[in-house]
């Protein structure tokens, strides 16, 4: 009886970790042009863009802060390349947001824009 017990707190206490993990992941779309692309000065999986504004930007304490209008870079995940894309060309990129365990961002979807 007492084995059943631990397995279930156990459980519980995974489910409400998976919960809680669940929420620290977010996604957003956003809008930009390319300035720059790897290599270049920048990082082999970073490119510099001229971003709109992010309404749904998180810090690192998952509050939703947004962020204004502004040039930087973006890492770029293992999954996704620059390649076809040039300086100049208006893009659209998904960019996913973890917060925890550890904050990090980097762009899952990068595509160009007609
Ligand atoms: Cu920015």
């Amino acid at each position: 009886m007492r084995i059943i017990s631990a397995l279930t707190v156990f459980c519980l206490v995974l489910f409400t970790a998976a919960i809680v993990w669940a929420d620290q992941v977010f996604t957003f779309t956003v809008k930009g042009v390319v300035k720059g692309l790897p290599g270049n000065g920048l990082a082999k999986n970073e490119i510099l863009v001229k971003h709109e504004a992010i309404p749904t930007y998180r810090d690192e304490a998952g509050n939703m802060v947004g962020m204004h209008p502004m040039t930087m870079g973006f890492y770029l995940s293992e999954k996704v390349t620059a390649d076809g894309i040039h300086v100049g060309d208006s893009i659209e990129m998904v960019i996913e947001q973890t917060i925890k365990p550890k904050f990090n961002e980097q762009v899952i979807s990068l595509k160009k824009l007609p």
